[in-house]
């Protein structure tokens, strides 16, 4: 038995136990995704790439806000806070400047992380905080049922919009690179290896790093808008996704139907918020 909170990488695998088990907290299962659901893919992802990093989950910490992805703070058996709707990268930015030795992941919904809590999320990138976000994208407000917010494309359908949405939507990765960001990529579901390696590269980096995850939600935004199951979401994305490293991420909208430009579009290594406050502090100590 695991209590929340305690990591227990260190032990022994029984030879029956799932190779995943000992980063989740299974006293939390069965979880709450659907059947088709993306998420669970992209924990795997997630857990490759810690493994890979070879950084000890007790220097980590995950942060989620609320909504079905907020659920992975509460399945993953790291540190981590469950936090009120909106406020993950608050809670992650206090974490991260009072222990700079913590990896601090926030882990969110897009509605989440750039609706209710958009204000944060473009002046985190602003301060370029040590952040790794992953915004799972599933152009909804999937926990609530359906609702429309700042991702859903323009005449997709929702609970809110039955005649369509009428708003132009975000484009995260574009957002997040004229807001200051270090390190912005985005992958789908499906681009398991492609996720996972990004996820890697980004957890070893400094400053403001985000990850956006185009993901199905079979449940609402995929029965709503007639899309089929999860399944043919992925097949979906198999046949209309781009890689193009590099890419202008203003040419990286996403439209209903449409293409969707995948890959990293920006790594650059500008100081962090708190490098400019250890300089500051070490000048005014040395008397400059
Ligand atoms: C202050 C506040 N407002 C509204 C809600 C209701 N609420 C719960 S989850 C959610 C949206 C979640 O959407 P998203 O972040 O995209 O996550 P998903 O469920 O799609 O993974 C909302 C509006 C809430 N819990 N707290």
């Amino acid at each position: 038995m695991t209590t929340p909170g305690e990591v227990t990488t260190a032990e022994p695998m029984a030879p029956e136990q799932h190779p995943m088990s000992r980063f989740l907290r299974e006293d939390r299962m069965p979880h709450i995704w659907c059947s088709s659901c993306g998420l669970g893919t992209t924990l795997t992802c997630f857990i490759m790439a810690v493994v890979e990093s070879g950084i000890d989950p007790k220097d980590m910490a995950v942060i989620s806000g609320i909504g079905c992805t907020g659920r992975v703070a509460g399945y993953l058996n790291f540190d981590s806070f469950h936090t009120t709707h909106g406020r993950a990268i608050p809670f992650a930015t206090g974490l991260a400047l009072a222990n700079p030795d913590l990896r601090v992941v926030v882990y969110s919904g897009d509605g989440d992380l750039v609706a209710i809590g958009g204000n944060h999320f473009i002046h985190a990138a602003r301060r370029n905080m040590d952040i790794l976000c992953v915004c799972v994208n599933n152009f909804t407000y999937g926990m609530t049922g359906g609702q429309a917010g700042p991702t859903t494309p323009i005449t997709a359908k929702a609970t809110t919009a039955p005649y369509g949405s009428y708003e132009y939507p975000f484009n995260i990765p574009y957002l997040a690179v004229a807001s200051g960001a270090n390190y912005v990529a985005r992958w789908t579901a499906l681009h398991m290896r492609r996720l996972k390696n990004s996820f890697r590269e980004a957890i070893n980096k400094k400053g403001f790093r985000v990850i956006e995850i185009i993901s199905p939600c079979p449940t609402a935004f995929a029965r709503k808008n007639r899309l089929g199951t999860g399944l043919d979401v992925l097949k979906y994305y198999h046949a209309n996704s781009i890689i193009q490293h590099g890419a202008d991420p203003k040419d990286a909208d996403i439209e209903m139907g449409g293409k969707i430009i995948v890959g990293k579009f920006l790594d650059v290594d500008r100081p962090c918020y708190r490098d400019y406050v250890t300089e500051s502090i070490s000048r005014q100590l040395g008397g400059k």
